[in-house]
């Protein structure tokens, strides 16, 4: 079982996207929570105020200490544990295959998203355990990097995908872009699918798919080869 946490401004964007096909199944069979958390309900301001000018000028709004700090702790409040926080940022690691996994083999986070400019340095200071990325560029705000954790992870959770292989030769799991699938019409647009995958011989299929995903690397991803 596997507890995801989000510290958000906009809880209800998470819904509709974690509650369809397979992260939905995963969800209903409790093999993952999803559990968004609106920081605005932790305003201690009379009008539920969550952001503030920036110190030094530069324009935009930085999001206030405080609702964060209390949103964290009436997660951690009863826990007898600390479960990572992450922080969803253009400043984080790079997220990869690797980081995933890696990921998947906690029980409980807690993804902190920003909006606006940001959110106030010394709230990541005091909480944050791990800043990641989902790659070099700038969105609006880290609800759609938190989904993207969420997915990349949850599909590792054991039992979410229907079997082990379901995942294990897919694109990245050892470094190497996935082989091109086919399915039914064995003819289509005039192309056929290639004899060998309808040859029944085992052995020569895996040989065939392992050279084409070192073909395929090579051709559209160098740099992973490396
Ligand atoms: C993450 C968050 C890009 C990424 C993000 C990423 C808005 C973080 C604001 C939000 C800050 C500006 N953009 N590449 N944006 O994973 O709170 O940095």
């Amino acid at each position: 079982m596997m507890k995801f946490d989000i510290l958000t401004l906009f809880p209800k964007i998470f819904d509709d996207v974690l509650s369809e096909s397979i992260i939905g199944r995963a969800q209903k069979n409790n093999l993952i929570e999803i559990n968004p958390i609106d920081i605005r309900k932790f305003s201690d301001n009379k009008h539920k105020k969550v952001d503030d000018y920036p110190y030094g000028g530069g324009g935009g709004m930085v999001m206030t200490p405080q609702p964060i700090f209390d949103a964290y702790l009436s997660i951690t409040r009863n826990l007898s544990y600390k479960p990572k926080l992450i922080y969803l940022s253009p400043q984080g690691k790079v997220l990869d295959q690797k980081k995933v996994r890696e990921l998947s083999k906690e029980n409980h986070l807690v993804l902190l998203c920003g909006h606006y400019e940001g959110i106030d340095e010394r709230v990541i200071e005091e909480i944050v355990d791990e800043e990641i990325s989902i790659g070099d560029y700038v969105l609006t705000g880290g609800e759609l990097p938190a989904m993207v954790l969420i997915d990349s992870i949850s599909r590792l959770v054991p039992g979410v995908l229907s079997s082990e292989e379901a995942y294990k030769s897919e694109s990245h799991y050892d470094g190497l872009l996935e082989y091109p699938q086919y399915t039914r019409p064995y003819e289509f647009c005039g192309k056929k699918v290639p004899d060998i995958l309808l040859s029944g011989h085992h052995a020569n299929i895996q040989e065939w798919k392992r050279q084409q995903s070192l073909k395929r690397t090579m051709e559209k991803r160098p740099d992973l080869l490396k």
